[in-house]
């Protein structure tokens, strides 16, 4: 393959990493190496475009920029400016949402500006209020003890974790569990989908301060039209963490009742799933909720990172280009084809199917755990991740469902006859594996057994399969 500029971009960069540290440059080398040979089906992973990785190497990481665009908290930001503020422009372009705030490292910190914005703009809590009235720079002198003496139990509805749901949105391992009393709905236990009656008699119930609609497990579209209605029925503020589908709304697959940016008083995302960014978060809200928003630094978050705000610009151009609507349909469309080919073979799948990035298998149907078949699939060359489904019997930690996911594949340009394919194999090394036993002989959560013979050919038939996409083309480390 011939040199070009791709390849002497990262062959330098590494050369150069090289000379301080080889260590870290082989890690890199081999991270490249591994992700070109592995099928790689985890439904949050992408891969970046070459520009967006090269966005974040280099000197923009060595600037301090705490505040917002023209107002900030040290001197020579002229360049941080500039980044941040195109960033923005091209969010809020691309969704049609009146505010972008770029700043949260991820979505975690997405989420939390998002709660502390809400919380702000709806909660009566004098030393909040105090703050509010004044500069951004005064939050370094609001009370923290008072205001959370003052903030009381405020309630959050969300989406149940075994339902999809995802764990900042009011669970207790995160602190978001901590700040909301929270309270779950479910999913049909006959169909596997959003029951919308049932989220409003829970809402009417409950009378939560923020109704919260997204997921990282739910293979379904939700209609975030009626979910506003309910919001709007009990007063609450409607949030919307699309940090999974955020590439399927930027690409207009999600449009009308599924887009949430028209609906929802504020959404939340990552940058680096479907939308195909750097890792990252961010934030899109109205004019009533910008001011706080703006607030997230430092509020709840440490300072900016340049690099990666310049990443999310150069990302965020690369979704707005006609391209990118044709790939975010090619990620359902590939979705779809391999739930197809799963039930073809007799897979048992969460709601039947998918009709967005994701499919859930119910790997029960194939006496085994998550966890038995997320370490078959490994062994087999095949990346998922284990994951809960409704009720599940298995809990958390062992789960009885493989998410998969099409985006990172869908990139490399694998298409619908390649979804059967995967599909195949999945089969194949599921419907081998049996669930193995403990030392004492008692049937065990995490073992298995599986031919190595079978494993291995599965393996050598992945690689196969990937050979005709190559992962980063135009880029030859040799
Ligand atoms: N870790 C992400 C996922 O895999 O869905 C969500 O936080």
């Amino acid at each position: 393959m011939p040199r070009n500029v791709e390849s002497t971009a990262f062959s330098s960069a590494l050369e150069v990493i090289g000379g301080v540290e080889p260590r870290i440059a082989d890690a890199i080398r081999a991270e490249l190496a591994d992700q070109r040979q592995s099928l790689k089906l985890i439904a949050s992973e992408n891969y970046a475009s070459p520009a967006t990785l090269l966005a974040m190497g280099n000197w923009l990481s060595d600037k301090y920029a705490e505040g917002t665009v023209g107002r900030r908290f040290y001197a020579g930001c002229q360049n941080v400016d500039t980044v941040e503020a195109l960033a923005a422009e091209h969010a809020r372009e691309l969704f049609g949402a009146a505010h972008a705030y770029v700043q949260p490292h991820s979505g975690i910190d997405a989420n939390l500006v998002a709660f502390w914005a809400i919380l702000a703009d709806r909660v009566e809590a004098p030393a909040l209020q105090r703050a509010k009235a004044r500069h951004v720079n005064d939050l370094t002198e609001v009370d923290w003890f008072a205001l959370r003496r003052e903030l009381g139990d405020q309630r959050m509805l969300g989406m149940s974790l075994d339902a999809g749901g995802h764990l900042t949105h009011g669970f207790r391992p995160n602190i978001s569990g901590k700040m909301f009393d929270q309270r779950s709905y479910g999913t049909d236990p006959a169909t596997g989908l959003v029951d919308y009656d049932k989220v409003a008699e829970a809402a009417r119930e409950f009378r939560p301060l923020v109704l919260v609609a997204g997921y990282s497990a739910y293979p379904r579209k939700v209609n975030f039209r009626i979910m506003r209605e309910i919001a709007d029925s009990v007063g609450a503020t409607f949030m919307v963490d699309m940090a999974h589908f955020a590439g399927l709304v930027a690409g207009k697959v999600f449009t009308g009742d599924f887009d949430p940016v028209p609906h929802a008083h504020i959404v939340t995302t990552t940058t680096h799933k479907s939308l195909r960014g750097p890792r990252g978060g961010m934030v899109l809200c109205g004019p009533e909720l910008a001011d706080q928003v703006d607030r997230g630094c430092p509020m709840v978050l440490g300072g900016p990172l340049p690099h990666v705000m310049a990443a999310k610009a150069v990302a965020l151009a690369e979704a707005r280009r006609p391209d990118f609507a044709d790939y975010a349909q090619r990620i359902v469309d590939n979705a779809q084809a391999l739930a197809e080919g799963l039930l073809r073979r007799g897979a048992k799948l969460v709601t039947g199917g998918t009709d967005n990035h994701l499919v859930l298998i119910d790997v029960t149907g194939y006496g085994l755990t998550g966890r038995q078949a997320e370490q078959a699939l490994l062994d087999s060359g095949i990346v998922t991740n284990r994951n809960a489904v409704p009720q599940d019997p298995n809990g958390a930690w062992y789960t009885s469902g493989i998410r998969i996911g099409t985006p990172a594949l869908t990139t490399r340009g694998l298409g619908l006859a390649e979804m059967d394919a995967t599909a195949e194999l999945i089969h194949t090394v599921l419907s081998q594996t049996t669930a193995g036993t403990g030392p004492d002989g008692t049937a065990s959560k995490a073992k298995y057994v599986l031919d190595p013979a079978l494993a291995d050919k599965v393996s050598r038939q992945a690689t196969e399969l990937l050979a005709g996409f190559p992962l980063y083309p135009n880029v030859d480390l040799t």
